[in-house]
């Protein structure tokens, strides 16, 4: 680098340091803004360049709410507590109690020399038994509310962790942390009944401004299916199945039991009873994943039953295959293979019979499972397929039938880990009294030593082997009892650590109520979307929980939340195995810390992240050396600016400004080179100049920034001085050509100013002789402009 940006980024982190300039008075702030960012779990690897390009996107947003007048408050924390984090302990042969200090002190030095805004002293930590004793806190809160409850249930297992995951932990049939195939356990499990919410969570995403691939993400994860159960009979007595399309219920030729449902057996004939055993025996020595890849063969067997169709009275037969899954719905379904694709594979591939019973509107090849007309559907001919639905299942609720029924896919969050790295979760089992919740003022329950924390297999957590921490006495009557050796989930540990933001050295309460109603909800909040299901369902959750316990005043967390794209290297995802992960490190080291960061805010819009490249980087250090030069080497004058100077500066401004608005700082960038590009020809540089683009480029080049702005001397920092206002008359800027088409045919085109409105591109384009001479003819209808695309009228 052509200057000393060694020496200027020490120079102004320290002045910052001192002046205690990121950090809010919370209590007397006029202002407020809550600028978060995703809590970083503090690996062994060091901070990547992924989630440094979410942090400093946030950053920018941050400072530039600063300059515009808000208080803004940018907290960070660790969530240090996890399997991520133990395995990697469990690998290396370090404790993670000696480790994870370690992991959190490299971590904090690289988010410094990053230069984020973030207030230190509030920094938390998940494994800091003040922070769990919150998390164990929350646990009694919910318990007391009946919201956690244990049970034992076929749970999804990994066998190389050797512990339980959640469903969301294993999307794929694979462990998210080790990727090895994960299997079923039945064991006892502690859980969050997250689906007493199902219906909150699902229409709370309506109002929410949040991107749309996050919402549309939670609402399948919620998965809402609105059909009807309807009754079977069968010689083992009643057998009822979801169905969303009781519609097709004339159509349903057969019938088809998951191999795991309790009648499966108990419906096989004789002759079939080996053959159906064996299926079963089959389907569970599969592993998840392998059962719902979408492609395979089907395969079943017949249980040689019959059950009765109540619409039509006639026998049908009684399957059993692996597609019909045991955890959604019934276990059971209707097939219907005249319009269901998998049930028409089906089948055709078993030779059952297909009855269709919808009708298309227009004729499809295959297999049809749209809406439609009713046929060979007895009295409900004619009807429409959605009229029918309803019509159909009233009928059969009379006769005591069907009811309807709506299904959600998502499934109680299992929260119990049998590992030692996290917080144990508050209970104690009794031999008289059952489990017990540990009392509040015994809080927290803390983690004791343990110097071999391997595994072993038992499905129990390391934590049973410790006598000392197992025994203990039962709060209620005092006898002796155990302790519950799970510890909690890592995703529950941050789905509430932004509320201990607030006031982290409170041992009183888990945050302080006063700021809580001052700064909550967040509001602004950026991330990866693979958190989309995950954290930010079960922050959803606990919002909505904690309100209703009382504890919250609001149901949803985070008022804007935006995803942040990816960042990959030469178009590949980075990863540790393909070894082209990119630390900052070097890059701060080079070129500082201003250079990265404008060059990842460069990019591309926030939302679509970007490709790392040593080229591009240079090109961004090339740009601020020049910046650093216009304004070091010039004589600085006190005059006005005018002329096109004044009006390229005004369209700077407002570009700028643009960009931060829409998290596309890759536009505000290119405008600032271009401005200095003409600044660069000039001779003198005015007061005005410097001081608008030291303002302007404060979020992405800080220190340059302060160094430049320390020039003028209005502030003390950059980030005190307020955001330069622009001024609409002069910060016109170019003009686009617009396709004029009258009912939809191109008529010609015409040039207007690149911000101009409606008004303006439809009276530009009514000028145009052409679009006049056809639009005399008849009465206007209709008017649409598409900005800085086309204008149509519809006329006729
Ligand atoms: C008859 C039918 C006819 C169906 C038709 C669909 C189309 P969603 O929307 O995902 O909730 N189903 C029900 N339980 C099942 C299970 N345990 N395993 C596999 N499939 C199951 O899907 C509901 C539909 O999926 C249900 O509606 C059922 O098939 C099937 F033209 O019933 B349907
Ligand atoms: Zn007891």
């Amino acid at each position: 680098m052509a200057y000393d940006f060694k020496a200027i980024e020490a120079k102004w982190q320290e002045r910052w340091e001192k002046a205690r300039l990121h950090t809010p008075d919370l209590a007397g702030a006029r202002n407020p803004y809550y600028n978060l960012m995703m809590f970083p779990y503090p690996s062994a690897e060091g901070l990547h360049i992924g989630n440094l390009y979410s942090f400093i996107s946030v950053d920018c947003h941050g400072r530039y709410m600063r300059q515009k007048g808000f208080d803004v408050f940018e907290p960070i924390g660790f969530d240090a507590f996890g399997m991520h984090s133990e395995n990697h302990a469990l690998k290396t042969g370090q404790h993670p109690r000696v480790l994870t200090p370690k992991c959190i002190a490299n971590f904090t030095r690289q988010l410094k020399s990053a230069a984020l805004m973030l207030d230190w002293t509030r920094a938390v930590d998940t494994t800091d038994p003040e922070y769990y004793r919150w998390t164990q806190w929350i646990f009694l809160k919910l318990y007391e509310k009946g919201l956690a409850y244990e049970k034992e249930a076929p749970v999804t297992w990994c066998p190389a962790c050797q512990t339980v995951l959640a469903d969301e932990q294993a999307e794929g049939g694979v462990c998210e942390r080790c990727e090895t195939p994960v299997e079923k356990r039945n064991l006892r499990q502690w859980f969050f009944k997250i689906t007493a919410y199902a219906e909150k969570l699902l229409s709370g995403l309506d109002g929410i401004d949040w991107s749309e691939i996050t919402k549309s993400a939670q609402r399948n994860w919620i998965g809402k299916s609105e059909g009807a159960e309807v009754l079977f009979e069968t010689p083992a007595g009643p057998l009822t199945v979801f169905t969303t399309r009781p519609d097709t219920l004339f159509g349903a030729t057969y019938m088809v039991l998951a191999p795991e449902h309790p009648l499966a057996g108990k419906l096989a004939t004789p002759e079939q009873k080996t053959a159906v055993a064996e299926y079963a025996k089959r389907a569970a020595a599969m592993s998840a994943l392998e059962r719902e890849k979408g492609d395979r063969k089907k395969t079943g067997v017949d249980t040689g039953a019959l059950a009765v169709n109540p619409v039509t009275g006639q026998k049908i037969p009684i399957w059993v295959a692996d597609y019909v899954l045991s955890g959604y719905g019934t276990g059971a379904i209707m097939a219907v293979p005249a319009h269901d694709e998998r049930d028409h594979e089906f089948a055709k591939a078993f030779g059952l019979p297909i009855v269709e019973v919808i009708q298309p509107e227009k004729n499809v090849p295959g297999c049809y499972s749209g809406e439609g007309t009713m046929i060979h559907s007895g009295s409900y001919d004619g009807l429409s397929s959605i009229e029918a639905r309803k019509r159909i299942v009233a009928d059969l609720e009379k006769k005591g039938l069907a009811k309807f029924r709506v299904h959600y896919r998502l499934r109680d969050w299992c929260i119990s880990r049998q590992r030692y790295w996290g917080p144990p979760i508050p209970a104690v089992r009794c031999a008289k009294c059952g489990t017990v919740a540990v009392p509040e003022k015994d809080l927290p329950v803390r983690l004791p030593e343990m110097p071999d924390i391997r595994p072993d297999g038992s499905g129990k957590s390391p934590l049973a082997r410790l006598q000392a921490f197992v025994k203990t006495v039962c709060p209620k009557c005092k006898g002796t009892a155990e302790r519950e050796t799970d510890v909690s989930d890592n995703f529950f540990d941050s789905a509430w650590y932004f509320l201990r933001y607030l006031s982290p050295a409170d041992t009183e309460r888990i945050f302080d109520p006063a700021l809580a109603q001052k700064w909550l909800p967040v509001d602004h909040y950026i991330g990866g979307n693979e958190h989309a299901v995950l954290h930010l369902m079960y922050v959803r959750f606990l919002t909505m929980a904690l309100k209703e316990i009382g504890v919250l005043h609001f149901d949803n967390p985070f008022k804007r939340f935006r995803v942040n794209g990816m960042i990959t290297r030469d178009g590949a995802k980075m990863s540790k195995s393909k070894g082209n992960v990119v630390s900052p490190d070097e890059y701060v080291d080079k070129y500082g810390a201003d250079v990265l960061r404008t060059y990842l805010m460069f990019m591309g819009p926030v939302a679509d992240g970007g490709d790392f490249s040593d080229r591009s980087i240079h090109g961004v250090a090339k740009f601020l050396e020049r910046v650093h030069r216009i304004f070091t080497e010039k004589p600085i004058v006190d005059r006005p600016v005018v002329g096109d100077a004044r009006t390229l500066m005004h369209r700077s401004m407002k570009r700028v400004e643009e960009g931060f608005e829409r998290l596309s700082y890759n536009v505000s960038i290119a405008q600032l080179m271009e401005w200095a590009n003409d600044l660069a020809d000039w001779t003198k540089i005015t007061r005005e100049e410097l001081s608008v683009f030291a303002r302007l480029l404060a979020s992405f080049a800080p220190h340059l920034a302060d160094e430049l702005y320390e020039k003028v001397g209005d502030a003390k920092f950059v980030l005190q001085a307020p955001w330069p206002a622009w001024d609409p008359k002069l910060a016109v800027g170019d003009t686009v050509e617009i396709a004029v088409q009258v009912n939809g045919k191109l008529r010609g085109t015409v040039s207007i100013p690149a911000e101009a409105d409606e008004a303006a591109a439809f009276s530009a384009a009514r000028g145009l002789p052409k679009v006049a001479e056809v639009l005399a003819g008849a009465p206007l209808k209709k008017q649409v402009y598409v900005k800085g695309r086309l204008v149509n009228f519809v006329s006729g």
